[in-house]
């Protein structure tokens, strides 16, 4: 039996975040998140670019102009806050749905860190409180996953 795994080994792996500034207070923890895991498991500061967009919904736009540049992996961060109209449906799906997609299509681990949440307190606490940090999370499978893909050669 042949088992393959990725390890949390960031060293000499190149790294891109995309974060949305909307929800900034909530957005800017999962960045800090994110950026304090990669780098205790040894990934350079030279080696992570931080991409910012206006909004969740350019998230899977920007990740998909980043296609040719050499990253190992790509991390989208942000927080999408349910209000009163149907506006955090139709933003959740498209996001969620233009990262999978990415996934599928470029052979480069794009890594869904965004909280959908109903309540601002829930979004807090899923960036950095009482729920752990997001962006921390989307950096520990970010590495897991750069390391997986870097192990699966074609034959
Ligand atoms: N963008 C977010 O990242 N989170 C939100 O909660 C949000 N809400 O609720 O409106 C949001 N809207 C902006 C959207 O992502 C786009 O930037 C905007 O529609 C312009 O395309």
């Amino acid at each position: 039996m042949k088992e393959i795994k990725g390890n949390l080994v960031g060293k000499g792996k190149k790294f891109a975040i995309i974060v949305s500034r909307f929800n900034e207070f909530v957005s800017i923890r999962l960045l800090g998140g994110a950026v304090d895991c990669l780098m205790r498991h040894g990934v350079d500061t030279q080696n992570i670019t931080v991409y910012w967009t206006p909004g969740c919904f350019e998230i899977p736009g920007v990740a998909r102009r980043l296609k040719d540049i050499k990253y190992d992996c790509v991390l989208c961060l942000g927080a999408v806050i349910r209000g009163d109209t149907p506006h955090f449906e139709y933003i959740t799906s498209e996001v969620t749905k233009g990262i999978a997609a990415l996934n599928l299509e470029k052979g480069l681990p794009f890594v869904y860190g965004i909280i959908t949440a109903d309540t601002t307190d829930q979004a807090v606490e899923r960036a950095g409180t009482k729920r752990g940090n997001r962006g921390w999370d989307a950096a520990m499978t970010g590495l897991e996953l750069a390391d997986l893909y870097a192990k699966i050669k074609p034959r």
